[in-house]
């Protein structure tokens, strides 16, 4: 049984395996025009050429190229495909607003700033497959995007470089001159990446904010520098004039936006699709992969309803299977499976190496003199950097109300040492991690070499309301979860997995926990790096 129409001219998993050596090569036997790929999901006992586990970044930039180097891919996504209005008429619902659209199988909210001059701002909301993960580990919890698009769904699109200077000890064993002449350009063409109009900035009523960073910055002498991102600038022009429907400046963001941002489904996934080799199952989930006869392998997936509830359990088999489903995703995959001996050749690096990006959010006081603004556009487009002196790049990220708070809000990627690993706990049946509250002290440490500056400069103070009752810092979270399954340990330097051939690992789980930025540009440019290899020498 296949998903495919039985008049496929797709390569046969043999033929894809013996291959031609060269992707131009695999590409002129697929001389027939194409269907449309199919938008059913994948079918109990497919059998097909690649199977991708996640559509995040990883996954987008794997199943377009390999789809234009002629090579049938099917994408298992275990989130909502996110194409259709509710009720509302909306896809995606607000931050102030959160309804059952917002949280991953919860019952309760559970937002990053947990409370609002003290008081507690997460509310009941029916149990759902919704959009951010809020996933807990014992000392931190990790949110992640959920649905056809991972993390670019939910995040705040700022679209960041490493220095170059600093990327030695982003990804050791890559060359850079190869990053940065070729795949980071890559990247940022594929991403839609621009930056904002700086003329704009200068007036613009929703970054009072961010220009209110900016002063702070400048007067204790801290380089700020702009950060490029994918939302459509012309559009939030618009939105502030308001002929067009509002985004950004509405408060979307965390939850979704309806107009203006440039998520995967809008870039890498909609040319993915539009070669007619790449179909997505979104609702499915992959639980196993284990080696099958002749070299291939065979995938469960269960398929889910949109309370959780597993409605079907399927087999696909697949000539290769490339893990993309996220840091956590990919390594509570392959922890799971090498304990239980389903994938007994990987290597003792699995699970390893995972870092935070040594995120820590806080809030200061401004004084009334010095307000920030009552609409703030819920993308962040500058930052304060401090990496060199002080191991802190922070964003000048916007609280997006919709009333003056007189705070000032960040988010620090930091230069956190420390590194957890995944675990396989074979009395609960579960993979952990074990990451420590604690270990956030250097990051928070980190964070003041800016603002404890900044507020001796200013005559400042914390915000002591954001995180729970007089509590200063935001150290229980990380948007940025990376490593895991780290490039050149528990991999090859492609992100080929030792011990099973035909299995890669192309997502943040390969970067071993920090890019001194903001990460998807460089989960983006890895992945175009690497599929570029693997496409030229394994098909
Ligand atoms: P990711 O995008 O997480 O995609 C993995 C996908 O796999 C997800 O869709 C999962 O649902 C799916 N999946 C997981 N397990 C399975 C399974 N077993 N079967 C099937 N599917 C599965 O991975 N980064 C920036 O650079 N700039 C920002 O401004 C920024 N802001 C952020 C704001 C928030 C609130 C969050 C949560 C993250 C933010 N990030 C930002 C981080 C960024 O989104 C993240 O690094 C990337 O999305 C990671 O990309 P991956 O391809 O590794």
């Amino acid at each position: 049984m296949s998903d495919h129409p039985p008049a496929r001219t797709r390569v046969s998993r043999r033929g894809f395996i013996a291959g031609t050596g060269s992707a131009l090569g695999l590409a002129a036997l697929n001389v027939h025009a194409r269907p449309a790929a199919a938008s059913a999901p994948i079918a109990d006992g497919a059998d097909v050429d690649v199977l991708v586990v996640g559509t995040g970044y990883g996954g987008s930039v794997a199943a377009l190229r390999l789809a234009q180097a002629g090579v049938d891919v099917h994408m298992v996504e275990m989130g909502m495909a996110w194409d259709t209005p509710g009720t509302d008429g909306k896809i995606f619902c607000n931050t102030r607003e959160p309804d059952y659209r917002s949280y991953w199988l919860r019952t309760r909210t559970k937002a990053p700033l947990s409370n609002f001059l003290g008081f507690p701002i997460d509310r009941d909301i029916p149990r759902y497959t919704g959009i951010l993960d809020a996933e807990e580990f014992g000392g931190i919890t990790v949110y992640q995007g959920r649905g056809v698009g991972g993390g670019s769904l939910v995040n705040g699109g700022m679209a960041v470089v490493p220095e170059r200077a600093n990327f030695a000890a982003v990804l050791p064993s890559v060359n850079p001159d190869e990053m940065y002449a070729t795949y980071y350009p890559r990247a940022n063409a594929g991403l839609g990446v621009s930056s904002i109009d700086p003329e704009w900035f200068e007036t613009a009523d929703c970054y009072q904010y961010s220009r209110v960073g900016r002063k702070h910055a400048q007067r204790s002498s801290f380089p700020f520098v702009f950060v490029p991102d994918v939302y459509d600038w012309d559009y939030m022009e618009q939105e502030a004039v308001g002929t067009v429907p509002k985004s950004a400046l509405a408060g979307e963001i965390l939850y979704g936006n309806n107009h203006g941002k440039k998520s995967l489904q809008k870039t890498y996934l909609a040319q993915a699709k539009a070669t007619g080799r790449v179909s997505i199952s979104p609702l499915h989930r992959v639980t196993s992969v284990a080696p099958g006869s002749g070299g291939a392998y065979t995938a469960v997936i269960e398929q889910l309803d949109t309370s959780g509830g597993v409605t079907a359990t399927k087999t696909v088999t697949a000539g290769k299977v490339f893990f993309a489903a996220g840091s956590v995703g990919t390594s509570k995959l392959l922890v799971r499976l090498k304990a239980t001996g389903v994938l007994s050749g990987l290597n003792g690096e699995i699970g390893k190496g995972w870092g935070d990006n040594g995120n820590v959010m806080c809030g200061r006081a401004n004084h009334l003199w010095d307000p920030t603004g009552s609409l703030q556009s819920a993308i962040p487009c500058c930052g304060i950097d401090n990496w060199t002196a002080g191991g802190a790049f922070a964003e000048v990220a916007p609280l997006p109300t919709g009333i003056e708070t007189w705070a000032s809000f960040y988010l620090s990627i930091t230069n956190n040492p420390h590194r957890a690993q995944f675990g396989w706990n074979a009395a609960a049946g579960k993979v952990e991690l074990n990451w420590r509250t604690a270990w956030k002290q250097p990051s928070i440490d980190m964070a003041k070499t800016i603002f404890d500056t900044i507020n001796a400069r200013e005559g400042t103070i914390y915000r002591t309301d954001l995180f729970g009752v007089y509590k200063i810092w935001g150290d229980h979270l990380t948007y940025h979860p990376l490593g895991g399954a780290v490039l050149n340990r528990a991999t090859d330097n492609y992100g080929r997995l030792h011990g099973h051939p035909g299995l890669y690992v192309i997502d943040g789980a390969l970067i071993p926990g920090n890019t001194t930025v903001n990460p998807f540009v460089t989960i983006t440019a890895l992945a175009e790096r690497n599929i570029e290899r693997i496409i030229a020498t394994d098909l």
